[in-house]
């Protein structure tokens, strides 16, 4: 085909490859235009989004309060830095912890940000608080565990892809297997430097893996009976995404520090967060820590709209009815399938497990046919494909996502 016949998506697909670095393999579908639980492509195609861009987009596309949020802050004022005040911030701040329980928040922007921001946390308090010699300090992290991709972060990560040729590596971490308390009280009882556990609630990147019940309250448990930092990495969990407004909550766990991202701003700006109490978040002193853009007034004004959109729209208690059908409805299916062989998840975070080797390319191809169906999700794992759709989505918008997702896995049986 010549350029001049090449479709719009086409022409944009080969922008990208030859300007963009190649740093991700996307679904081939060129989207423009966003509205509640669906999108549209360049060549005016709706799809029900079945990703959300990775769970920040919890509120819907385009939320009208959330756009509105932004657009007058933006008309009004959109940055100061933190070298001067602005009057959102504190509003923001004091909105937020009210909202999650915590006495501080210290505002960034991406989610990988909030987690070094957690970390370096974590490590000034061991040495200023728990009394850790210099540079002993111990955080424990979990095997397949993914919190972002700094140089620090793919430093503890076990995917070879992310960390191949990144080193010198951070050094300061202990593995452990996820979903496994015995692994987690051997490492904090053997060494006396362990200063925090860092943990998803439910591992995303993994597969949408949901650690047994019970796992992250006795997990608390052992952190505070050793003086450790239970440190929650909600980010994709958080915000309504499970069916509670944090993973957490569905075994009324409290973090010592709680990382937040993604949906805190419904996916309209990059605005995360890291929150604590006081005795914790005091080891952060003027010129420990900052950012140009965290806290900056549109961040401020967007979060304190999608967090109250969460909740004026009930969003955790939809995430967590629909995601009762949908799994039961899968999993119904599933008992007589070839292609599927099994469901997981909690609220609207779920994925299946296809029936073939990470190495097959079977859950792309049904991906690219449920695309093709109406329905954006990606694989993950080469086998594993993730559905998270918009917790804006109803009970018949979601039984017809069922069904579509229903006959593009008959059509590979
Ligand atoms: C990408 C995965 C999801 C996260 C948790 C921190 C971050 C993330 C628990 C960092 C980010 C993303 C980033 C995205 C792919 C994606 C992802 F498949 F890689 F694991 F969601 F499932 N903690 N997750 O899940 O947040 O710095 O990106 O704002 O393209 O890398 P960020």
């Amino acid at each position: 085909m010549s350029v001049l016949e090449q479709t719009l998506s086409q022409k944009a697909i080969a922008l990208e490859n030859e300007y963009g670095a190649h740093n991700y393999h996307p679904l081939p579908v060129v989207l423009n235009r966003g509205e509640g639980v669906h999108v549209w492509d360049v060549e005016g195609k709706q799809y029900y989004d079945f990703l959300s861009a990775y769970s920040a987009v919890n509120q819907g596309h385009c939320h009208p309060r959330i756009v509105d949020a932004m657009t007058q802050q933006a008309k009004t004022l959109t940055l100061t830095s933190r070298a001067f005040h602005n009057d959102m911030l504190g509003k923001y701040e004091k909105f937020a912890c009210e909202f999650f329980g915590f006495d501080k928040l210290l505002p960034m922007n991406t989610g990988a940000e909030a987690v070094e921001t957690a970390l370096k946390i974590c490590r000034r308090w061991a040495y200023e608080k728990k009394g850790i010699g210099e540079n002993e300090a111990e955080i424990i992290v979990c095997d397949n565990n993914f919190h972002g991709r700094t140089t620090t972060i793919i430093s503890f990560s076990n995917d070879p892809v992310a960390r191949k040729n990144f080193g010198p590596y951070t050094k300061g971490f202990v593995k452990i297997a996820y979903d496994n308390l015995e692994a987690l009280e051997k490492a904090i009882t053997t060494s006396k430097n362990v200063a925090g556990f860092l943990v998803e609630p439910i591992q995303g990147e993994a597969g949408v893996y949901v650690p047994s019940e019970g796992y992250l309250a006795k997990a608390k448990a052992l952190c505070e009976k050793h003086n450790v930092l239970f440190i929650a990495d909600e980010v994709q969990t958080g915000i309504a995404r499970t069916g509670k407004l944090l993973a957490v909550d569905h075994e009324n766990v409290k973090p010592d520090i709680l990382i937040l991202g993604k949906a805190l701003s419904g996916g309209a700006y990059p605005v995360s967060a890291v929150l604590a109490n006081d005795s914790i978040m005091e080891v952060i002193t003027p010129g420990s820590h900052g950012s140009t853009f965290g806290g900056n007034p549109v961040a401020a004004a967007v979060a304190m709209a999608a967090l109250s959109v969460i909740k004026d729209e009930k969003l955790a208690e939809n995430a967590e009815r629909l995601g009762e059908i949908f799994r039961s409805e899968l999993t119904t299916y599933i008992q007589t399938s070839s292609i599927a062989k099994l469901v997981r998840g909690k609220g609207l975070l779920n994925a299946i497990v296809i029936n073939d080797s990470e190495e097959s390319n079977t859950a792309w191809n049904i991906c690219l046919k449920l695309r093709d169906n109406g329905l954006l999700a990606k694989p993950t794992h080469g086998n594993i494909i993730r559905f998270a759709p918009p917790l804006v989505m109803n009970e018949a918008q979601l039984r017809d996502c069922v069904s579509i997702i229903i006959s593009t896995l008959k059509e590979f049986e």
